[in-house]
């Protein structure tokens, strides 16, 4: 076993993998960003390094600072988290030719299945079975069309060959959609992987993710851990995540099938350490059910966690032993699933306005403990969630003996979570979860798209006027605890501001009541004004701008799409009115808190 090893990551994983390392015996060396130098990351490990300021590709992903770190602090082998290095075949080779061990599966793994049509072509080959489609790129839209003609129907999905996570990826319903969906995949392959290849899919309708975890060793052991379902996405974002999937959807038959496929997978690439095969289930025409492999992530997944639960295998260190060249603890046999685990990913973004990051500064914070509970978390008290990085703060995951008892769990853990001054998904969560099609284990897709049922998320105001009649000015909610005769009794009180009470939004979306009365130039005019200008909730580029100066605009109304790690975020008008300024454009980079639009309320 090595005696050191480097964390080139920060937030929730850094410290989740300090934990793995700390009970193996091994010491831990973080690595932070100026930003970050108060993490608890940085804190919980057992040195740290500072990689400077500047965005991430000055810090975070420097190969060359990072590489220099682990040679100071004498760490053997990096581990690389997910996202930032993770899946980067460069950075393995740079750390195999330091002579310092990469936490994963050799270089050559990462590239094979960084390319999808690449990794399409191994699968089938080693007899995995893969959406119907393409496995060579598709040059043209004329050759496209020949090839979905011919072989494919419609819909079609077009995909970027450099893409995943839904990046580049486009759907042709008929036709006379398929040269939009071609160009739009081929442009965004360009622009976020360099890549504008192309390839093509059968369009699955209403499909859900299910994924499998494996773990491999250098001896030639692979054993997979069962599916995780993630069925529940926004803009191809995981935000719930289950495993088992619900039992409707993957019998025992199936789950074997869906584990000799990861297994299969990952024996194909030579695979080391932990992995994730993904894939999509869904019914074919006559009601059966398909399972197709999708994409292998190279590297420790987010929602790692349900499967820790239910399986009682820490995969971290699993990883971690084989890439020091131990075999694995577990065969197969050894692999019993219990019970049902849920994870909610809790996000500082805000639901009703389009899943929008709401960074800020965090006030009391408590996590929810008791049974069957586990919260990984990156944040603490007084801490500050940066516009810079991710906007997932935490993962709250439980266990329960099955997924009825699992969901009520995870309720109860929801409201008792406390996190001030931030805005979370912790109201979406509870909702969803709360939802019909959740407990009937559907896929929620029209929940997750009905703007009509996420604006019913939206946070009060600080100090949010109850009613919206003209004397409403001067009335607040708040609440207070009484005691009555020795009897504790919770109290609303509507009217007028009294002082003290918490700062900022608490979980609760509408409903949530308590508040400080608010400040003159935040208090909500009874016309329905507030602020005109609307400040980027995040830094990053600009993508797309949909509105023009003079333009009126519904409340809600998509004004531009920004770009940000990755990700597309949508932002919407924060009142309805006129556009008297837009100081953005198309392709530069924008600053959080930097003014997107003046909107004027039209009176
Ligand atoms: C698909 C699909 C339908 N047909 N591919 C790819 C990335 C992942 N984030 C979503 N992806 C999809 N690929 C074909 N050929 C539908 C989706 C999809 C999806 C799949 C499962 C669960 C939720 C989803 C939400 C949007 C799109």
């Amino acid at each position: 076993m090595f005696s050191k090893v480097l964390i080139a990551n920060r937030g929730e994983i850094a410290v989740r993998i300090v934990r793995a390392l700390e009970e193996l015996g091994v010491a831990s060396v973080a690595v932070y960003s100026e930003l970050d130098r108060e993490a608890p990351h940085v804190a919980r490990a057992g040195e740290a390094y500072n990689l400077g300021d500047g965005p991430a590709a000055d810090n975070y992903l420097n190969v060359e600072k990072i590489l220099d770190a682990a040679r100071r602090s004498g760490a053997q082998a990096i581990h690389p988290g997910y996202g930032f290095l993770a899946e980067n075949a460069p950075f393995a080779q740079a750390c195999e030719d330091a002579g310092i061990v990469f936490i994963g599966p050799p270089a050559s793994a990462i590239e094979a299945m960084g390319s999808k049509t690449r990794a399409r072509e191994l699968m089938q080959a080693a007899g995995v079975p893969i959406v119907p489609g393409t496995t060579e790129p598709v040059a043209t839209v004329a050759d496209a069309l020949k090839i979905a003609r011919a072989e494919i129907g419609f819909p079609v999905a077009v995909k970027a060959a450099g893409g995943g996570g839904g990046k580049g990826f486009r759907v042709a319903l008929t036709e006379d959609e398929l040269e939009g969906a071609f160009e739009g995949s081929s442009r965004e392959g360009e622009k976020f992987f360099s890549d504008p290849t192309v390839y093509l899919e059968r369009y699955l309708h209403d499909p859900r993710h299910v994924e499998v975890q494996v773990l491999a060793d250098r001896h030639g052991n692979v054993i997979h851990l069962g599916e995780r379902d993630c069925s529940i996405q926004r803009r191809h974002q995981k935000v719930i995540e289950e495993s088992p999937a619900p039992a409707w959807v993957v019998d025992p038959q199936m789950r074997e099938r869906i584990g000799k496929i990861g297994v299969d997978a990952a024996k194909a690439v030579d695979y080391v350490g932990a992995g994730t095969i993904e894939g999509l289930f869904s019914l074919g025409e006559s009601g059966e059910p398909e399972y197709f492999f999708l994409e292998m992530n190279t590297r420790v997944q987010v929602e790692h966690c349900v499967t820790e639960m239910t399986t009682g295998i820490d995969i971290v260190k699993e990883g971690v032993r084989a890439a020091a060249g131990e075999e694995l603890s577990y065969a197969q046999v050894d692999v019993q699933l219990r019970g049902h685990a849920i994870e909610c990913r809790i996000n500082a973004e805000d639901a009703s306005k389009n899943f929008a990051p709401a960074p800020g500064k965090i006030g009391r914070y408590s996590e929810p403990t008791g049974p069957g509970i586990r919260v990984d978390s990156g944040v603490r008290e007084g801490g500050e969630v940066s516009p810079m990085y991710d906007p997932m703060v935490a993962k709250l995951i439980v266990w329960d003996a099955d997924r009825e008892q699992a969901t009520k769990r995870m309720l109860r853990a929801l409201s008792e979570y406390e996190i001030e001054g931030l805005k979370t998904l912790i109201p979406f969560h509870q909702a969803l979860l709360a939802s019909e099609q959740w407990a009937k284990g559907e896929t929620c897709r029209d929940l997750l798209e009905d703007k009509k049922w996420l604006k019913t998320l939206a946070f009060p105001a600080p100090g949010a006027v109850a009613t919206n009649d003209e004397d409403a000015e001067e009335k607040v909610e708040s609440t207070y605890e009484v005691e009555v005769s020795g009897k504790r009794f919770d109290v609303r009180v509507l009217g007028a501001p009294l002082a003290g009470g918490a700062v900022g939004p608490m979980n609760g979306a509408a409903g949530a009541s308590a508040g400080r009365p608010p400040k003159r130039g935040e208090r909500k005019s009874s016309t329905g004004g507030g602020p005109d200008t609307l400040p980027s909730p995040l830094q990053g580029n600009m993508w797309k701008v949909l509105v023009k100066q003079g333009d009126t605009v519904a409340e809600g109304q998509l004004l531009c799409i920004i770009e940000a790690m990755k990700m597309e975020n949508e932002i919407t008008a924060h009142k309805a009115g006129t556009i008297s300024e837009l100081p953005i454009s198309e392709g530069a980079p924008i600053a959080a808190g930097a003014p997107i639009a003046t909107i004027v309320s039209a009176e």
